[in-house]
């Protein structure tokens, strides 16, 4: 039975990889911290208590490195996936050393205590389309420049060079995805497209009456995640490791997703959607769309569930909650 450790296990794409990888066949080891076991009831929201008697949690924190290498030790996996991360990208000033810090720190921790205890293993590292930041070209594939306009790019930009050196130079069969944003009803509610749909949702049963927004006009390209955790397996499973853009190649703006969102609830998003100057990102990433033909060709990924599918799982979820 092969064996995965999963940093960020409790996060939206950790749940999704676990089950993928359950009916898989793998045995499971995540990494949480203290308080997610103390408290599993937040720590733990987004699996059901099935779920937790089939994983193995081991406690464990990015920056401190003895209790990393404790885990792999312990765990001794065949594959490790690299998900943990400060993952939202606004923030305050105070913040941005505390991201740098633990993103970038913590990936250098767990790559030096896989090549002291499991230096067979395979090794994914979460990217993300923020390294491309004010991109200069689009779409934008593996071979595009990077140009990180938020310090959670330069983080991941860091430890995207990072994981290549580990890989060139100590020989660990490690890689990294470069994922484009993606969602489903497991997102956290700072981000985005969480906050429009469970307010939507809110709005519809009279619970709330608007929602305040920064940028509409601003766009992404927006994938499912229980599509992009396949990716991730599929990349480990190659014999030659290699790195992959995984995307739609589809971009919408925020307002479109408003639309969407409010109009399978029957409602209509001008009617209560209010922009607000202190939402608008002081450097916005020009418009971020991705060309996943590499990993088409080479894994035979491509996404599965579409934009809207995504948004009327999202809202249905959102109701079924509320209600
Ligand atoms: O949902 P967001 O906060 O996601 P963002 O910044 O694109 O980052 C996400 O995707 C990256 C790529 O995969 C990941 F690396 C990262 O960890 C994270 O998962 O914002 C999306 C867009 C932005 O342009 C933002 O300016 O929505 C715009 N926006 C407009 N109003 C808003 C709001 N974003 C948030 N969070 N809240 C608003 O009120």
């Amino acid at each position: 039975m092969p064996r995965a450790l999963i940093t960020g296990i409790s996060g939206q794409d950790g749940s999704y990889l676990s089950e993928f990888l359950l009916s898989k066949g793998y045995e499971i080891h995540g990494i949480v911290r203290r308080k997610a076991i103390e408290d599993p009831r937040h720590g733990l929201w987004r699996f059901s208590s099935e779920m937790i008697d089939n994983i193995t949690l081991h406690i464990g924190s990015l920056d401190s490195y003895p209790s990393l290498y404790d885990c792999v030790s312990k765990a001794k996996p065949d594959e490790i996936y690299h998900l943990a991360a400060c993952s939202f990208v606004s923030y305050s000033m105070e913040e941005e050393f505390s991201t740098l810090d633990i993103n970038l720190t913590g990936t250098h921790h767990l790559l030096s205590a896989t090549k002291a205890n499991a230096p067979d293993c395979r090794f994914y590292f979460a990217g993300s389309s923020e390294m491309f930041g004010d991109a200069r070209e689009c779409p934008q594939n593996e071979n595009s420049s990077f140009h990180p306009r938020s310090v959670y790019g330069i983080s991941k930009l860091a430890g995207f060079h990072l994981v290549r050196n580990y890989r060139e130079n100590h020989a660990l069969k490690a890689c990294t995805g470069i994922l484009f944003n993606h969602e489903s009803p497991r997102r956290g509610f700072e981000f985005v497209t969480r906050k429009i749909t469970s307010q939507a949702a809110r709005i519809k049963l009279g619970l709330a009456d608007s929602l305040e927004l920064g940028n509409l006009d601003a766009e992404r390209d927006w994938g499912h995640s229980r599509d992009y955790v396949k990716a991730m397996w599929l990349m480990l499973q190659k014999e030659e490791l290699d790195d992959y853009v995984i995307s739609t190649g589809i971009s919408h703006s925020v307002r479109c997703y408003c639309e969407k969102a409010f109009a399978h609830l029957g409602l209509d998003y001008r009617d209560y959607v209010k922009t607000k100057e202190n939402l608008f990102r002081a450097s916005e990433t020009t418009p971020l769309r991705g060309d996943s033909s590499k990993a088409a060709k080479e894994l035979g990924w491509k996404p599965e569930i579409s934009f809207d599918q995504m948004i009327a799982e999202m809202v249905d979820a959102e109701l079924a909650d509320l209600q």
